[in-house]
């Protein structure tokens, strides 16, 4: 692994990278059970699959001391009322934060810990957000463009996705009159995940 500094080029409005190690595309058929509304989302599925984010990471070696980097597109969008959002994720090591900077959109970043406490920012360009360790975080666009962030985290957190996807978040960010509202997610299941230890 290289241990030279390096430089990128981060491309606006696409929000590319011009170096990175991974591109993860994210499309309908990857978030289902992710959304509220399931017809909805079968619905909108039976007319197409279609991308909904896409991820430019440098991701570092597991180490003390590395960060891992990298840009996150999220296509405007809803399914049903609720809006297009990222998958969300604890931190395999909870112990482990991150910081946003948005550069380009607007929107909200959903996030929660397993004590119950929940938090909704919202997000424009310029706003720089920082998740605390502990907390599960996901991105929500609002917007008519694209919502593009900068993200960097310690290269050791790991990701656990088991917890948000077998539960959802207690928050959604829902379309009402036109504009975004936070909603109790009534499929929410309470249970004893994402209080371990990756
Ligand atoms: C981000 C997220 C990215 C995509 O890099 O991984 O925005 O969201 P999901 O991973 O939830 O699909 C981050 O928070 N890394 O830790
Ligand atoms: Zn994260």
């Amino acid at each position: 692994m290289e241990d030279t500094p390096i430089t990128a080029e981060l491309t606006l409005p696409g929000g590319t990278l011009s170096r990175f190690t991974g591109h993860t595309v994210r499309t309908l058929s990857d978030m289902r059970g992710y959304y509220a509304d399931t017809a909805a989302y079968e619905a909108l599925l039976a007319q197409g699959d279609r991308v909904l984010y896409e991820v430019y990471e440098v991701a570092r070696p597991a180490l003390p001391g590395e960060l891992s980097h990298g840009t996150t597109i999220l296509y405007p969008g809803q399914v049903g009322e609720e809006y297009v959002m990222t998958k969300g994720h604890y931190h395999a090591i909870r112990e482990t934060s991150e910081v946003y900077y948005c550069l380009l959109g607007e929107g909200m970043m959903v996030m929660e810990k397993p004590d119950g406490a929940t938090s909704v920012q919202a997000m424009c360009a310029g706003t720089v957000l920082y998740v605390p360790p502990r907390w599960a975080h996901r991105t929500v666009n609002t917007g008519q463009q694209p919502l593009v962030t900068f993200w960097v985290y310690p290269a050791v957190a790991g990701h656990d996705y088991a917890s948000i996807q077998e539960r959802g978040f207690r928050k959604i960010v829902v379309e009402r009159g036109g504009g975004p509202a936070i909603s109790d997610n009534a499929r929410f299941q309470q249970g004893s995940a994402g209080s371990g230890e990756g």
